[in-house]
């Protein structure tokens, strides 16, 4: 997984899907231009849309939106069939030959276990584990066992032959089998297959099954571990990895620790037994959290009292996530709101909806560059200042050149960015704001209030004399951690200890504060450009957290033996007696007490070293919706799904009062497919894109892209006015008349598709119809992330 993107220059064949990189990850283009002059690399684009990225493929599939796994799975079939995955890699490094419990099961489009109480449907997964011999998972090595793994995904799939794949993405037969072709042919040891993902593929109400379908292709292709390989993720915000490493999901402490609930995880105790496993890294889960709760509370976290776990607060298990808190506040069950950075007006789904509910805040702080949709609220059209009560607090806060500090981009590296310039008025770093708003708070505790001892505790050690900014050296070793007692920073996380000897923030960062030698700077501020491979692994050019790891799992670049699959692209290798290391290694490499190299046979057991079984999921057990991805409907779909009865997800969140707002089943009312996506002159929600003349000239109004039949039908041109309406809401916006959108053949049917960017709002120099008042707010049950790639709507002329 996330291999870095100097890295795609190793790739032989690019499968990109739902992701635009020409536009949104313009830097990847670049790399993908490298393979392709240098190693005659491929590229296979699978979009709903021509799109720039789709333009400068050898291979472009259409495929209608929210139709990945029927797609992916397809692919699947074909390699299976054909033979063309890489049998040696799926047996030793994946869970392809471990049995499962006799009692599985999948009829109609549901797995076994499933049970419904009170209208609310859920999976027992008890019929998904492995079958066990004492502690041993029972095998079946010659893969022929009808309940081992590969013999069940191997029926589950053979459903999505390519007749069946193509009625329900409306894909043409003929380009998706070429598809096939030149993706399978990445199964062989010294190819790559590179897939590239992005909010095509999450953005569903089964977006994480989406990526794990992904992941289960490159698995049975060998494409995990490999230069050039990989399941790539490109991530969005310029750090919006470094954000989901810090824990500021509502169900992830940092460094993917998870949070802990009130209903099970009452003591220290409670956490560790139920949430360590006993085989795999995680078994050393409560070092990392222990270690977090030193640096959380310092002296005042002993072995006596639990390292003031008590202090931690626990998960009330509410919905939490963006559209649970939402739907709270629109029942006026949330008070106030810091929204830092962000800006739900016009980036959440239903926008509209939540426009309204932010008027049930008695307060509100935006902490921003400029005045959002979000901050001015209270005066969007429509609205009367006078009836609303909330309180708004607007925060100016310094952009990204105008301070200093990391940020972590989609192949883990943590690069360190100076100040360029000043921020301008009276804007702060993000971090100043964050610790006055601190101490402010602790001042007001002082006088008491309710459980006032985790603020008044919290080790909060910024302060520098004679600055104005709180010290970031200070922030970083905490984040990097360090023994008690000293002050320098730790550069592995095994010296992590669970004793209250050590103090580490985010124990996947150590060592990025570490001193370089050669730049005797911190690693995440080095910058030298030395890559002695050739793979463009460039060691010594800031930090990739894990440890360094430039490209994760990369035991599995080898055979058991040590010999690797492809020798020009060596990673590391057993030469005999010791392990030849182009990369950090992902396995136990060493003996840590002796400092002997451990040989092959034994580092080949456990190529994943964060799953207790060692070994990569092709069935997963651990998903609320399923062990096995399997084809749905969106919510909102104009068609039937062929596959089962089960017509959507059976877990797809749903949300209650006005956000339960969804079209009726083949509505006629809204016959399209719509979809929302990103252009190159704006960025998200637009407040800093639309506040550039230059690119508000670039891109100045608010458009929905449609065909030219579908044009031609409602009696539009180019440039003309449209409604364009949901089951939500409806807005009125430019129709840009292109070739690029066309009308898919779905079963027969000839299905139109809309697609509208969602950067438009009603603040800033360009304001323009926002495509998120128009979106549902339903989504996946794993991480909740909103359906904005899929649902229904309706366009006329204006
Ligand atoms: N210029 C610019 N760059 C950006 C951003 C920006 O706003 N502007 N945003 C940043 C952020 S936060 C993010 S998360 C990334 C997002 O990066 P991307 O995911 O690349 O962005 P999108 O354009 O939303 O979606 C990608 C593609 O998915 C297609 N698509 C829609 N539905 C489906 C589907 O069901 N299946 C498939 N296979 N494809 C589908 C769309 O047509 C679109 O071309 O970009 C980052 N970079
Ligand atoms: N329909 C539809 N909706 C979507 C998506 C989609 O594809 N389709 N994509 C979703 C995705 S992937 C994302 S990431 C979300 C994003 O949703 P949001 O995060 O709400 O949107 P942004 O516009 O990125 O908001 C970032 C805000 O931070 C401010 N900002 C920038 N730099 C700084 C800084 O250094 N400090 C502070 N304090 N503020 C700063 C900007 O001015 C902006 O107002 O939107 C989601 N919404
Ligand atoms: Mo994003």
């Amino acid at each position: 997984m996330t291999n870095h993107f100097v890295d795609y220059k190793n790739t032989n064949v690019f499968l990109i899907i739902g992701a635009n990189p020409a536009e949104n990850h313009p830097q990847v283009m670049r790399w993908i231009a490298r393979a392709r002059s240098e190693k005659g690399a491929r590229v296979i684009v699978a979009d709903p849309r021509v799109t720039k990225t789709a333009a400068l493929s050898d291979i472009h599939v259409r495929l209608r939106p929210g139709t990945d796994i029927a797609f992916l799975y397809g692919i699947i079939n074909y390699v299976l069939e054909n033979n063309l995955y890489f049998k040696e890699y799926i047996l030793n490094y994946t869970n392809a030959s471990y049995l499962i419990d006799q009692s599985f099961g999948f009829e109609d489009g549901l797995f076994s276990g499933a049970t419904e109480k009170d209208g609310t449907f859920s999976y027992d997964n008890r019929s998904w584990q492995y079958q066990k011999d004492g502690d041993a998972i029972k095998k079946d090595l010659t893969l022929q066992h009808s309940n081992c793994v590969f013999q069940i995904l191997k029926k589950h799939v053979s459903r999505y032959d390519i007749k069946t794949v193509c009625r329900i993405t409306g894909t043409s037969e003929d380009s998706f089998k070429k598809a096939c072709e030149l993706y399978g042919s990445t199964g062989k040891p010294d190819q790559a297959g590179n897939l590239i993902y992005a909010m095509g593929i999450t953005q569903h109400t089964y977006g994480t099954q989406n990526v794990r379908t992904t992941a289960m292709l490159q698995l049975l292709l060998g494409n995990i571990g490999i230069a050039g390989g990989g399941v790539n993720a490109q991530r969005g915000e310029s750090n919006v990895q470094g954000s989901t490493d810090m824990g500021m999901l509502h169900d992830n402490l940092p460094g993917y620790l998870s949070v802990p609930f009130a209903s099970k995880h009452d003591a220290l105790k409670d956490y560790i037994d139920k949430e360590t496993p006993k085989t795999g890294y995680w078994s050393n889960k409560p070092k990392f959290l222990i270690s977090m709760l030193k640096a959380w509370y310092g002296g005042e976290a002993t072995r006596e009292n639990d390292f003031r776990y008590d202090w931690l607060p626990k998960h009330d298990g509410k919905n939490r996530s963006h559209m649970g808190l939402f739907e709270m506040m629109a029942a006026g069950k949330i008070k106030g709101m810091l929204a830092w950075g962000q800006n739900p007006a016009v980036g959440g789904p239903s926008a509209s909806m939540e426009r309204k509910a932010l008027e049930n805040l008695d307060w509100l702080v935006a902490v921003d560059l400029f005045e959002t949709e979000t901050a001015a609220f209270w005066k969007r059209p429509g609205a009367d200042p006078k009836a609303i009560n909330t309180e708004v607090f607007f925060l100016p806060a310094a952009f990204s050149y105008e301070k200093e500090g990391t940020v972590a981009n989609s192949g883990r590296w943590i690069q360190f960015r100076w100040k360029a310039v000043e921020p301008p008025g009276e804007a702060k770093s993000d971090l100043w704001i964050a610790d006055r708003l601190f101490k402010a708070i602790r001042h007001e505790y002082q006088n008491g209030g309710k459980f006032t001892d985790p603020i008044m505790n919290l080790v909060w050690n910024y302060d520098q004399p004679g600055e104005e900014e709180p010290n970031l050296d200070q922030v970083a070793l905490e984040i990097n951690g360090y023994e008690v007692g000293k002050s320098a920073p730790l550069a592995s996380f095994a010296k992590l200890a669970d004793d209250g000897s050590t103090a580490c923030g985010l124990w996947i960062y150590t060592g990025y504060w570490a001193e370089d030698k050669d730049a005797k700077l911190p690693a995440t501020k080095r910058r030298i450009k030395t890559d002695q491979t050739g793979l463009g692994l460039y060691p010594q050019w800031s930090f990739a957290w894990p440890l360094n790891r430039r490209i994760v799992y990369n035991r599995c670049s080898c055979d058991p033996g040590g010999r690797p699959w492809n020798e020009k692209a060596a990673l590391v290798a057993w030469d005999g007696s010791k392990w030849i290391t182009n990369d950090v290694p992902d396995f136990g490499a060493q003996n840590p007490q002796t400092g002997e190299p451990v040989p092959p046979e034994i580092t080949a057991d456990a190529p994943f070293i964060m799953n207790p079984e060692g070994q990569a999921r092709l069935f997963a057990p651990g998903l609320k919706d399923g062990p096995l991805p399997e084809h749905y409907e969106p919510v909102e779909s104009p068609v039937k799904n062929i596959m089962s009865k089960q017509q959507n997800s059976p877990l797809a969140a749903r949300f209650s009062g006005e956000f339960a707002t969804v079209a009726d089943m083949y509505s006629k009312k809204f016959p399209y497919v719509m979809t929302t996506y990103r252009v190159i002159e704006h960025y998200q929600s637009g407040a800093v894109t639309r506040n550039c003349p230059w690119l508000v000239e670039a891109a100045p109004e608010a458009f929905a892209m449609i065909s030219p039949q579908l044009a031609e039908k409602i009696g539009v041109k180019g440039g003309g006015e449209i409604w364009v309406e949901t089951a939500r809401n409806k807005v009125k916006c430019k129709a840009s008349v292109q070739p690029l959108m066309k009308a898919l053949n779905i079963d027969g049917k000839a299905v139109e598709m809309v697609g509208m960017p969602w950067h438009w709002g009603y603040q800033g120099l360009a304001p323009g119809a926002t495509a998120n008042d128009l979106t549902p707010s339903v989504g996946d049950p794993n991480t909740h992330i909103p359906e904005y790639k899929a649902f229904l709507c309706n366009v006329r002329k204006a």
